[in-house]
This record gives C-alpha cells, sequence and structure tokens, in this order.
C-alpha cells in the first residue's frame, strides 16, 4: 500500500458458512482497528454472505455497489481486448446510470481492504472493479509492521516478508503493485523486476542472518539466567507489564502492533538470583505466514525463556479466540514446552459478573490489571515464587583457594546458609540447575 496519510477506505468481509456472527463481526471489527493504526479511515462496510470466496471476491451486485463507493465500473472483464473494451464501456454508463438515479454517495474511498487472505489474482480483479487498489489482511498487517520496525533487525524481517509478499502481486505495467516494488525507471520487463525482487530477498537475508547470528550470541551469554518472557495478542498489555516488572520505559500505545522488537530487562526490584524480562511482538489471528518466519529469532526469545507469561486482555470478548491464536503459533514455533502463567489482564474492565466466570473457567490464572500497584506487586511475587519452585537444593564446598568464586554464588543463587569450615566454606544454596551445574565445572 502506499504511504498516503488519511487514505479512505471500504472494508469488505466476506462470511463464509462455517463462521459464526459474533466472530465474523469480531474479525471485521480488528480490521478496522487494523486499518487505524494505519491512519486509514473507514467509511463504510461492506459485507457479503457466500460458500466460498471465488475468483470475483464478491457477487455483481455487491461488486457494484463497491464500485459506486470507489469510482469504479464494478466489473472486471474477460477475453479478448475488444471484447473488455466494450464490457467497461458498457458498464461505465451503467454505473454513470446508477449514480444519477441514486445520486453520488456522500464519500468516496481510495482503498477496498478486505478480512480475507485473497491471491493476487483476486486482487487484480478486485481492483479492477472497483478501480482503486485492493489489499488484504495480511497486505496491512505487512504495511503496520513495516512502519513501526525500528530496529535493523526489525526492518530486515519485515522487508523480506513484505517483498515476499509483493512479488507475486507485481504487474508490468501501471498498477498499484509497481509503485510498491519501488521499481525505477526504463525497466520495463516483469521477469527482470521479479529477479531484481529475488535477489533482493536474498542480500537481505544474508544481512539479516549475520545480524541474527550477533544476537544468538547475546542470547547465549544470557542463557545461564532465568528469563521470563511476555507473550500473547497484540494489544493485550505485554509492554505495559513490561514497564510495570522492570521499571523501563518500553512504548506502551492503544495501538494493534505497537511493539516488533523484542526488548529484555531486569526485573525490579530484582530477584536472586537475577530474573530478566523480555517483551515479544504480539500475535493476531491470521498473522502472515512470512512475518511469521521472518519473526522467528526475535521469537526465539519466548522459546529461551523458562517462564512464558501469557499475557491476554479478559476484557475483550474475543479474547478465547485470541489465547487460541497465541497458543497455535506458539506451538508451531515449539515454544509451548515450558512453564507458563496464563495472566488475565485488563481485569480492572471486567464487570463482576465476568470476573466470577473467569474465575470458574480458567481457575489456574492470575488475574490483574497493570493499572493497580498490588497486582504488580502480587505478579512479581508470583514470578519469583515460580521460579524459586524450580530452583533446586544445592550443597557446595567452596575451598579458600577458589574463594573468588563467592562472589558469582551471592549473585547466582539464592544463599540458605554460609558457614567457614575447615576445608572450605560450606553453602546450602537454592539454585537453578542450569547453574548448578555449571557451578559443580568451576569447583572441580
Ligand atoms: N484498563 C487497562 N488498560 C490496560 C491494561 N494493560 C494495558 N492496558 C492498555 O492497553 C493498551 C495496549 O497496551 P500495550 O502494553 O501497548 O499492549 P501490547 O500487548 O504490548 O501490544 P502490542 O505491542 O501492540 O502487541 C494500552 O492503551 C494500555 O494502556 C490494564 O490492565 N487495564
Ligand atoms: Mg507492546
Amino acid at each position: 500500500m502506499t504511504k498516503k496519510i488519511a487514505m479512505r477506505a471500504v472494508l469488505v468481509g466476506i462470511q463464509t458458512q462455517q463462521v459464526s456472527d459474533e466472530d465474523f463481526t469480531s474479525s471485521l471489527d480488528e480490521l478496522a482497528r487494523l486499518a487505524k493504526t494505519l491512519g486509514v479511515i473507514v467509511i463504510a462496510r461492506l459485507v457479503q454472505k457466500r460458500d466460498r470466496i471465488d475468483g470475483a471476491v464478491l457477487g455483481r451486485g455487491k461488486r457494484i455497489e463497491l464500485a459506486r463507493l470507489t469510482g469504479g465500473t464494478g466489473v472486471s472483464p474477460r477475453g479478448p481486448q475488444e471484447q473488455r473494451k466494450k464490457a467497461s464501456a458498457d458498464a461505465k454508463e451503467a454505473m454513470s446510470e446508477l449514480l444519477s438515479t441514486l445520486g453520488a454517495p456522500e464519500e468516496t474511498a481510495d482503498l477496498v481492504i478486505v478480512d480475507a487472505s485473497l491471491t493476487p489474482a483476486q486482487i487484480r480483479n478486485l481492483s479492477t472493479a472497483a478501480g482503486v487498489e485492493v489489499t488484504d489482511r495480511s497486505g496491512i498487517i505487512i504495511d503496520i509492521f513495516h512502519r513501526h520496525a525500528s530496529t535493523r533487525e526489525a526492518r530486515l524481517q519485515v522487508e523480506i516478508a513484505r517483498l515476499k509478499y509483493q512479488a507475486p502481486r507485481m504487474r508490468a505495467s501501471g498498477g498499484p503493485s509497481e509503485r510498491q516494488a519501488g521499481k525505477g525507471a526504463g525497466e520495463s520487463s516483469l521477469e527482470l523486476d521479479r529477479r531484481k525482487v529475488r535477489d533482493r530477498i536474498a542480500q537481505l537475508s544474508r544481512e539479516l542472518q549475520g545480524i541474527e547470528s550477533e544476537s544468538r550470541v547475546r542470547r547465549t551469554r544470557r542463557q545461564d539466567t532465568l528469563r521470563v518472557a511476555l507473550v500473547g495478542y497484540t494489544n493485550a498489555g505485554k509492554s505495559s507489564w513490561m514497564r510495570r516488572l522492570t521499571t523501563s520505559s518500553v512504548l506502551v500505545e492503544d495501538k494493534l502492533f505497537a511493539t516488533l522488537d523484542t526488548t529484555v530487562r531486569s526485573l525490579h526490584p530484582q530477584a536472586t538470583p537475577p530474573i530478566l524480562v523480555s517483551d515479544t511482538v504480539g500475535f493476531i489471528q491470521q498473522l502472515p505466514h512470512d512475518l511469521v518466519a521472518s519473526f522467528r529469532s526475535t521469537l526465539e526469545e519466548a522459546k529461551e525463556a523458562s517462564l512464558l507469561l501469557h499475557v491476554v486482555d479478559a476484557s475483550d470478548s474475543a479474547f478465547v479466540a485470541q489465547l487460541q491464536v497465541t497458543r497455535e503459533v506458539l506451538g508451531e514455533l515449539g515454544a509451548l514446552e515450558g512453564r507458563s502463567m496464563l495472566v488475565l489482564n485488563k481485569i480492572d474492565r471486567c464487570s463482576p459478573e465476568r470476573i466470577a466466570q473467569l474465575s470458574a473457567d480458567y481457575p489456574d490464572a492470575v488475574q490483574v490489571s497493570a493499572k493497580r500497584d498490588e497486582d504488580v506487586a502480587r505478579l512479581h511475587r508470583l514470578i519469583v515464587d515460580d521460579f524459586a519452585g524450580a530452583l533446586e537444593d544445592v550443597s557446595l564446598i567452596v575451598p579458600y583457594g577458589k574463594s573468588a568464586l563467592i562472589g558469582e554464588i551471592h549473585k547466582r543463587a539464592r544463599v540458605l546458609s554460609e558457614r567457614f569450615e575447615d576445608d572450605g566454606i560450606h553453602y546450602q544454596l537454592k539454585m537453578s540447575p542450569l547453574e548448578a551445574s555449571r557451578m559443580r565445572e568451576l569447583l572441580d
């Protein structure tokens, strides 16, 4: 999509039989929020019930209704050129007749957003009928990511996903897709353009690999540390909790995909042994596959954490589906094996009845609000206790010749007792099994 500010869009939802009215509406609401995040103004919603989405995307009547709002003809003629020309001219005439009878719409749009995953051919057909640019859910999400990515790693990840999304949608001449691919003047062959895009993807992927191995080194360095990762649907409140648990100043916004980069900070007040907290990119239904793949390394953070805090917006009526989506993607990433805690957030916005229902449905979850100090203290304690439960009772003797290790022990373990004997200092400790074996190696 182009960077024009304040584009005006028509949202199109196609309800197939399998989808309930409630899920359908909440998905369309979410698409409206995605559009808003991009600064796009939604002027109308157009809904159609169909068994499946065919090549024309919408039925004839709906296409005409749409074209009336976007200044198109409502048709996407096929066949030999002569035939197409004639069909277009007829359709144009029919549309101007319709407009003169019905009157022009109050507002018109320059973008159509379809709440589905469309093929390049479907996008082209609908775009011809509407006379304006057409994009789908993936396209919008990729645009948001593109706009919000700030670190080099995130930028590369998004750019790769964007090029992969655009490559099959490129056209030989004219059309919106050409602008997106950033094609210079003078080149005309579609093949050449496609090859350039492939080369660019390969180049960016190499760059990304370099950065990824750096982050891998950083992560390896952190490996011995206890880590908790905040994961969950976009806008659930992960960054709010990052702020509260670490007193860092990460971005918190009532926007979808405010966070695209993983940040890692120390828990505050700090526990012994130290615990690191990471904030991660949020999930959404139908997250484009290329984006999931691109963000794999960012989400490694979640995979390597020993505790996942799965944050959900308990005040959102669609949260059960959101919970499911997050679990699915985490499962795909192989990040569901460790310990996890379900955090029902924004409880301050839930009615007593809802809270009672949540308690019954999710007896093991914690109900909190990031806005309440006492809840911050409570979740902090739960995290520390959770790790304490995962710590082992360890006895160690540090000979006096190795007293340099004493500092390490105090930093990495909770010291239960410390006795000075003839053969060295006798420790009773609580520490992670990993740390314990590392410490034993150092003592050998
Ligand atoms: N009322 C209420 N609002 C909250 C709570 N937690 C977060 N919010 C609000 O929810 C919005 C989203 O919060 P973020 O912390 O940015 O959410 P996120 O999960 O990091 O979202 P992304 O980074 O976009 O995936 C912000 O407007 C927060 O102020 C809460 O417990 N209660
Ligand atoms: Mg965030």
